[in-house]
C-alpha cells in the first residue's frame, strides 16, 4: 500500500510523514533551505516481509500541483493533512478533487497542529472537513487530531495506517508491465537508475523492455521496490529499476516518461479518445477545442479538448471528448488524466483513457460514440475490465474487421486472450504476416454479400474477362484490408465455392469466357507454337513472319488469351503458357532452395535459353511480386503465388 499525502502548503504534510516514520522526505537542498516541499518524497518504514509500505509525500503549494501529480499517480490511500489552525484552504480542496479525478476514495484525515488550538476550534476544523468531505469519495473518513510536535495522537494514526497495510487488497494485476517514470539518474557504478510507480502488469530482474519515447531497448539489471532489493516488482509498487542497454542513459528518458514491457508495442499518441468529467467548482462552462494542461501519470503536456457530444459541458458534468496533444504521449484504456486550465492555475477536470487511436473521420458517429461509451462502461466497472461488451461494440463498429494488434495494445491485454474472447462471441479471427483482424459474423455476411454483388456485375459488364481481379475487389469491397488477409478472408468465406479463385481472378464458378471468332481461330494457329519451344516461344513479330499475320491482330489475340490466363505477358511482345510460366517458377524455387538465391547464370543454364532472355524473365517475376530482387540475387518473396 503507498500512501500519499494531500493538503495545503504549510498545514504539517512533511513534518507528520517524518514523525509516523522518521524520515525526513524534503531531501533537496532547495526544500531545505526554503522548508518547502517541492518534488515528491518517499518514506519506507520498516514492515514484515511480505507487506509492501510506504508514504508519498506530495508539496501543498500551488505552483507545484504539477509535482503533486506526477506524485499522486502512484497512491493507493490518501492521508489529507488539514492544519486545524488554517482549516480548509485553497489546496485542500484542489487536492482533493484530484484525488477523486485519479479515481481514489480510501482514506484517512490528519488534523495537524493540535497543540496550536484549543478544543472547541478543533471541534469546528472538524466540523469543517466532515462538510468539505461529504460529496466526495471521501466521504465518511476517519479524522485523526495529532500534533507532530508534541506528538500527541501519532500512535493511534500510526496504529491505524499500518493495520491498514496490513488489510489493504492490491489491485489484481491486468495486462503488461507498465512503469510511469518520475526519475531518472545516473548512479556511478550501475547506470541509469529510473524511478516510478507500476502502473501495470510485472517485471522480473533480467527482462527486456523498452523506453518510451525513445523505443530504446533495454535490460533490467536490478530491481528496488518500496526501497527494498527484489527480483520482481507488481502493479502499485513504487519502483527503482537499473536499466542497462545501448545508448540508454540519462539523456533519453527523465519525469514523464514510461518503462514498457516488449510484448506491448507503445505507439506515440497524439489524440486520445477519453470521458471528461469537468468539476462542479469551475466558474465556467467548457468550450470545445479550450486549450489546458494534461497530466496522465507523471506525463505533463499540453494540448486542446474536443467535446465529441456538443458544442460546450457545463460544471459538474460529463461527456465523451478527445485530447489533441502537442506533446505525443503513451496511454492505454482506463489512464487517468487530470486537466488543468491554460494558464496552469486551476484544475478543470479530468478524464478516462479510452482509446488512443481515433479515426480522422467519423469521430462522432453515433456507432463510434457507441463503442467508446462501451469501453467507458466496463472502465468504471473497475478492473479487470470486461472487454466483451465493448468488443462486441467495436466489431459492430468495424465491418472492415477490427484490428486486433491496435485494440489488444490499447487495451494493454495478450492477443491470444482477446482472440479467444472474439471467437467465444462468435466472430471470426484471420491473421497473416503480423496482422490480425476480427470480425462479426453480421461483417462476414455482408462482405459476402459484397462480393458476390460486384463479381456478379463484373461478369455481367466484361464477360470475356475470367472475374474480378482480386486486388480490385479488395480495394472495392475493403480498402484497409492487406492483399494476404484478404485472400485468406476469400478462401474463408468461400469454402462453400459460392465464388473459385483463378489465379489473380475471382469468379462465380460456371463462369467461362470465350475469345470471339478472329481472336480464337488466332490462338487455335499460335498456340502450337508456344507449346513446341516452352521456355523461348516466338515473339510477336516471329510469328507474324513466319505464320504471315498481321501484328497488331496477335498482339489483340494474345492480350484477350492472357486475360484468360492462358498464357503470360513477361516482356513486350512476347507470351508465354501458363503451364511454362509455372515450370520456370518451380526451377526458381530449386534454385533458391539450393543456392538461397537465384541468378541469371544459374537460371539461363536449367531453361536453356540466352541470358538476356533469362534476366528479362527474372525479371518478370520480380515485377509480379513472387520474387524480390537484391543486387543480382532473386529471393523468393511470396511463394504461395501459384497455389
Ligand atoms: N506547532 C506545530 N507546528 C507544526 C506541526 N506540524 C508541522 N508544523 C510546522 O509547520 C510548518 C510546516 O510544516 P511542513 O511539514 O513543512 O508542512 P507541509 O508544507 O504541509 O509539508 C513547519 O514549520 C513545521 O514545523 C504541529 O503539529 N504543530
Ligand atoms: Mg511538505
Amino acid at each position: 500500500m503507498i500512501v500519499g499525502t494531500a493538503g495545503h502548503v504549510d498545514h504539517g504534510k512533511t513534518a507528520l510523514i517524518q514523525r509516523l516514520t522518521g524520515i525526513d522526505t524534503d531531501r533537496l537542498k532547495e526544500e531545505k533551505a526554503r522548508g518547502l516541499t517541492i518534488e515528491p518524497g518517499f518514506a519506507y518504514p520498516e514492515m514484515a516481509e511480505d507487506v509492501e509500505f510506504g508514504f508519498v509525500d506530495v508539496p501543498g503549494h500551488e505552483r507545484f500541483i504539477h509535482n503533486m501529480l506526477a506524485g499522486a499517480a502512484g497512491i493507493d490511500y490518501v492521508l489529507l493533512v488539514v492544519a486545524a489552525d488554517d482549516g480548509v484552504m485553497p489546496q485542500t480542496v484542489e487536492h482533493l478533487q484530484i484525488l477523486k479525478l485519479l479515481g481514489l476514495s480510501e482514506g484517512v484525515v490528519a488534523l495537524t497542529k493540535s497543540d496550536l488550538v484549543d478544543a472547541a476550534r478543533l471541534e469546528e476544523a472538524k466540523r469543517e472537513i466532515v462538510t468539505l468531505l461529504a460529496d466526495t469519495p471521501l466521504a465518511g473518513a476517519p479524522v485523526f487530531p495529532v500534533s507532530s510536535r508534541s506528538g500527541e495522537g501519532i500512535e493511534t494514526l500510526r496504529d491505524r495506517l499500518w493495520t491498514q497495510a496490513q488489510v489493504q487488497q492490491v489491485a489484481p494485476t491486468n495486462g503488461h508491465f507498465r512503469l510511469a517514470v518520475d526519475r531518472a539518474f545516473t548512479k556511478i557504478g550501475a547506470g541509469l537508475v529510473v524511478t516510478g510507480t507500476v502502473v501495470s502488469g510485472r517485471v522480473n530482474v533480467g527482462d527486456f523492455v523498452r523506453l518510451f519515447p525513445s523505443g530504446l531497448k533495454a535490460r533490467v539489471r536490478s530491481l528496488r521496490r518500496q526501497n527494498r532489493d527484489n527480483d520482481f516488482a507488481t502493479q502499485g509498487d513504487r519502483l527503482a529499476l537499473n536499466l542497462v542497454g545501448s545508448g540508454v542513459d540519462r539523456e533519453v528518458i527523465g519525469r514523464g516518461g514510461w518503462v514498457i514491457a516488449e510484448a506491448l508495442e507503445s505507439p506515440a499518441l497524439k489524440r486520445l479518445d477519453i470521458a471528461i468529467e469537468l468539476l462542479d467548482s469551475v466558474p465556467a462552462t467548457l468550450e470545445h477545442w479550450t486549450p489546458v494542461h494534461i497530466h496522465l501519470g507523471a506525463t505533463h503536456v499540453t494540448g486542446r479538448v474536443s467535446l465529441l457530444e456538443g458544442q460546450r459541458l457545463a460544471p459538474g458534468e460529463r461527456m465523451l471528448g478527445q485530447l489533441t496533444l502537442d506533446t505525443p504521449v503513451h496511454a492505454c484504456l482506463g489512464d487517468r488524466v487530470v486537466i488543468r486550465d491554460h494558464g496552469a492555475h486551476v484544475t478543470l477536470g479530468g478524464g478516462l483513457v479510452l482509446d488512443g487511436a481515433p479515426p480522422r473521420r467519423g469521430q462522432r458517429a453515433p456507432k463510434r460514440l457507441a463503442w467508446l461509451a462501451a469501453l467507458r462502461d466496463s472502465v468504471m466497472a473497475g478492473a479487470p475490465y470486461d472487454l466483451r461488451h465493448p468488443l462486441k461494440a467495436a466489431l459492430a463498429l468495424r465491418s472492415e474487421g477490427l484490428d486486433l494488434v491496435a485494440f489488444a495494445h490499447n487495451v494493454n491485454r495478450d492477443q491470444k486472450e482477446l482472440i479467444e474472447l472474439v471467437s467465444s462471441m462468435g466472430g471470426r479471427v484471420i491473421s497473416a504476416q503480423g496482422e490480425v483482424r476480427a470480425f462479426s459474423r453480421l461483417a462476414l455476411e455482408d462482405i459476402e454479400t459484397n462480393v458476390l454483388a460486384i463479381v456478379t456485375a463484373n461478369h455481367e459488364r466484361e464477360p470475356a474477362m475470367l472475374g474480378t481481379e482480386r486486388e480490385r475487389l479488395r480495394r472495392q469491397v475493403m480498402p484497409n484490408l492487406s492483399g494476404p488477409l484478404f485472400r485468406l478472408l476469400l478462401n474463408d468465406l468461400f469454402e462453400t465455392g459460392q465464388v473459385e479463385q483463378h489465379g489473380p481472378f475471382v469468379a462465380l464458378p460456371g463462369h467461362r469466357v470465350t475469345l470471339n471468332d478472329e481472336d480464337a481461330a488466332i490462338w487455335d494457329q499460335v498456340r502450337p507454337l508456344l507449346e513446341a519451344n516452352p521456355f523461348e516461344p516466338p515473339r510477336v513479330r516471329d510469328i507474324a513472319t513466319s505464320e504471315k499475320l498481321d501484328e497488331q491482330r496477335i498482339r489483340t489475340a494474345l492480350i484477350a488469351c492472357a486475360r484468360l490466363g492462358e498464357i503470360y505477358h513477361v516482356r513486350r511482345d512476347h507470351f508465354f503458357m501458363s503451364s511454362s510460366v509455372r515450370d520456370m517458377a518451380v526451377i526458381v524455387q530449386e534454385l533458391v532452395d539450393m543456392n538461397g538465391t537465384a541468378r541469371a547464370a544459374e537460371f539461363r543454364n536449367r531453361i536453356g535459353t540466352g541470358r538476356k532472355l533469362a534476366i528479362h524473365i527474372l525479371e518478370f517475376f520480380d515485377r509480379i511480386g513472387f520474387t524480390r530482387r537484391m543486387h543480382d540475387d532473386h529471393l523468393i518473396r511470396r511463394a504461395d503465388m501459384w497455389h
